[in-house]
């Protein structure tokens, strides 16, 4: 009640069109009020002990770092990049002066002017300056018994190998390189690969499907693509090369032509023999790259030249190419990892992303190498071959810090806490979450029988197009709130606005943007700059605006509420309502398609799919079976929707619009809270919904 977020949409005819657009969906903040109970938490104060060794001891040793790195950025930034080997330095006086989003265009640019090259500073630098000896990557395979690891010598030799072939095949300085990659070594080594020559990477999920691999490969025109012939993810062989060659083969009838697919023998799942092969274009990674030389020059870029591309979901069907660059991306990841998990040089760190997600390439590869820190990769499901495994791993190799998602949490928490308390978990110090807002209860499950009530839980905010951390709790400087991602990063200044874009002080509650810039946000979207203004700068001028929900509390902790546009996040993973929309009525037999997200006990949100068919198609669970594939076929099968609802017609306005509020109180059976159904073009439409509704 009095929550300012479910306040009515009246007043919103002032609004710019953009956010308008965005305050329609007030009620998507579907996680807020379970999230707002957790305040009457009594906040988890950190052991004395802990604090005492914690890089950052207390809330006022913060305070004075955050105070600093708002009032000289340029000072507070530049002084941590200094760490770093630069080939040619910036020059203080202008490289941060473009920052400042409330004017004209927004072009920003950190470091402009200086060299450098982020595989250097997260594999040679630590060769040469620290323990090349020292263990890089631990590598956990799907089958347990089956492992591997490389040393930071190691991981530079292999790193330079594929570089040298790269450059060899003809990929130089801002080539793209498409990465369809499983978590094995070779991903990371891939995107360091890339990074050391100037090529620019864009790492694709490997679990997309053909089509959106399709779409990605259009989009970046890459002359290699890399990727495997077959993993073992549970107890299923997924055959990435069969999606790989439908892909490269859609792409050659749009005119697209990919003349080279360095493909991985991934013994552990598949022989080569069994591989489909395209004589001329397919080459066997193990054929190749272990005959190029292990030194590799490296090719020292500008600060603002790309480093990655990565595609993401916004509400529109066209997936986002969001684009980071080097310096300023390499500064702010190495930071974030550095004070978010209070790094040591003695942490084993695992996090349980994919390198597919922003999550991997800011906290699996770049954030933790540029520190020289131990990483665990794992190739495998977290509960495969039963929900004891991610503690069997933490125990195996002694892991210390541990990062993961609130779905797996949760999905962990069901299946009772004997699978946990089995393994020892002694040596974790610091947990981390990320993906979603984590509901109060997992938040407590994690910390009471994972962490055995001893180790801080960082609640890290951000997102893809913000590359690192954002909103953490220090682990150690401050108690904590379950559910509650508490305060700022350093150089962050986030504001709640109200749908005028007014900013809220004090305790508050309204959309989460962002004054200001930081070194890490992404600097455009690949080939539509137009978009990314349009998108994140224009629904309140002078912001970056984040698409999330949030609330401020008396104590000034943050608490997030979700998406407030048409993304559903699904298990941490983002998907825009409209790809699964154009998914669905792409299918013969379906006419018009509305989808919305709905609270979901595991994955967060769950994904809900009005359809209406093209008429005299009967219903049937075969028609049923065969809209939910051609999603997992169009996008992958972590968008397959979990509910089909037919629909004989979808609300609209007399302008044609579907009204999604009422879908989503529908879908959430809120059927008492329907609001006004007046501006309907047919209000009894509702009412055959809702007889529908246990179809
Ligand atoms: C890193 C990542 C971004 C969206 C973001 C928000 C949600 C991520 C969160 C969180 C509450 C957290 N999100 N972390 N919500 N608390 N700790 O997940 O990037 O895939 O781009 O998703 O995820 O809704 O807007 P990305």
């Amino acid at each position: 009640a009095g929550h300012p977020l479910r306040r009515r949409a009246d007043g919103m005819s002032q609004l710019p069109s953009a956010a308008r657009r965005i305050a329609h969906h007030l009620n998507a903040v579907v996680r807020g009020d379970s999230l707002a109970s957790g305040e009457s938490d009594p906040a988890v104060v950190p052991s004395p002990l802990f604090s005492q060794r914690a890089l950052v001891s207390s809330l006022d040793q913060y305070r004075e770092m955050y105070r600093r790195s708002i009032e000289d950025p340029a000072g507070f930034w530049s002084e941590i990049a200094t760490q770093f080997y630069w080939k040619e330095t910036w020059d203080p006086e202008v490289y941060a002066e473009n920052i400042d989003v409330r004017k004209g265009a927004v072009s920003i640019e950190w470091f402009k002017g200086a060299k450098t090259n982020i595989c250097y500073n997260a594999v040679d630098r630590n060769v040469e300056g620290r323990d090349g000896g020292k263990v890089a990557l631990y590598w956990e395979g799907n089958e347990p018994g089956l492992d591997g690891r490389l040393t930071y010598s190691e991981l530079l030799d292999r790193v330079c190998q594929l570089a040298n072939y790269l450059k060899h095949v003809g990929v130089g300085k801002g080539d793209a390189v498409v990465i369809y990659l499983p978590m094995l070594m070779e991903l990371p080594i891939a995107m360091l690969a890339c990074a050391r020559i100037g090529a620019v990477h864009s790492v694709v999920f490997a679990g997309f499907s053909a089509e959106s691999l399709t779409q990605r490969i259009a989009d970046c025109r890459p002359k290699v693509v890399l990727t495997c012939n077959a993993v073992q993810r549970g107890s299923k062989t997924i055959f990435l090369k069969d999606i790989v060659d439908t892909a490269l083969g859609e792409c050659a009838k749009d005119g697209v032509h990919v003349g080279l697919c360095l493909t991985y023998e991934n013994l552990s799942a598949m022989k080569r023999d069994d591989t489909k092969w395209q004589e001329g274009r397919d080459v066997w990674w193990q054929d190749v790259v272990p005959n190029f030389p292990t030194k590799c020059e490296v090719e020292w870029v500008d600060a603002e030249d790309p480093l990655f591309l990565l595609y993401t979901s916004g509400s529109t069907g066209k997936p986002k190419g969001v684009l980071h660059t080097t310096g300023g991306y390499m500064v702010y990841t190495a930071t974030t990892f550095k004070y978010a998990f209070d790094y040591k040089p003695t942490d084993i760190y695992w996090c349980t992303a994919d390198c597919g997600w922003i999550t991997g390439h800011s906290y699996i590869t770049y954030g933790p190498l540029l520190n020289g820190a131990t990483v665990v990769v794992y190739e495998g499901a977290p509960n495969y071959p039963d929900p004891g495994r991610s503690w069997d791993i933490v125990d195996k190799y002694k892991v210390t810090i541990f990062y993961t998602a609130p779905t797996l949490i949760r999905s962990l928490m069901r299946d009772g806490d004997d699978y946990v308390t089995r393994y020892s978990r002694k040596s974790l110090r610091v947990l981390g979450s990320v993906g979603e807002p984590i509901n109060p209860s997992a938040w407590r499950w994690f910390f009471n029988v994972v962490g055995d009530s001893r180790c801080p839980i960082s609640d890290t905010w951000w997102q893809t197009e913000t590359g690192g951390i954002m909103i953490t709790p220090l682990p150690g400087a401050w108690p904590q709130k379950p559910g509650s991602a508490t305060f700022p990063f350093f150089g962050v200044q986030p504001v709640i606005v109200d749908e005028k874009g007014n900013e809220l002080e004090g305790e508050c509650s309204g959309y989460l943007c962002i004054k200001k810039s930081w070194p890490g946000a992404f600097r455009t979207l690949y080939g539509d700059h137009e978009r990314y203004e349009t998108t994140y700068f224009k629904p309140f001028a002078g912001y970056y605006f984040s698409g999330d929900g949030c609330r401020r509390d008396k104590d000034g902790y943050h608490w997030l509420t979700g998406r407030v546009d048409d993304v559903i996040n699904v298990s941490g993973h983002r998907i825009g309502t409209a790809e699964v929309e154009s998914a669905l009525v792409s299918h013969a037999q379906c006419a018009e398609a509305a989808v919305v997200g709905v609270e979901h006990e595991v994955k967060g949100q769950g994904i809900y799919a009005f359809v209406t068919l093209v008429e005299g198609v009967p219903y049937s669970e075969e028609l049923r079976k065969s809209l939910i594939l051609t999603v997992r076929n169009q996008i992958g099968a972590f968008a397959a929707p979990d509910k089909i609802h037919w629909a004989p017609g979808l609300p609209k306005t007399r302008s044609g619009k579907i009204m999604r509020r009422i879908l989503r109180k529908i879908a959430s059976r809120q059927l008492n809270e329907l609001g006004d159904t007046s501006t309907l073009s047919d209000p009894t439409v509702v009412d055959q919904l809702i007889a529908l509704s246990d179809h």
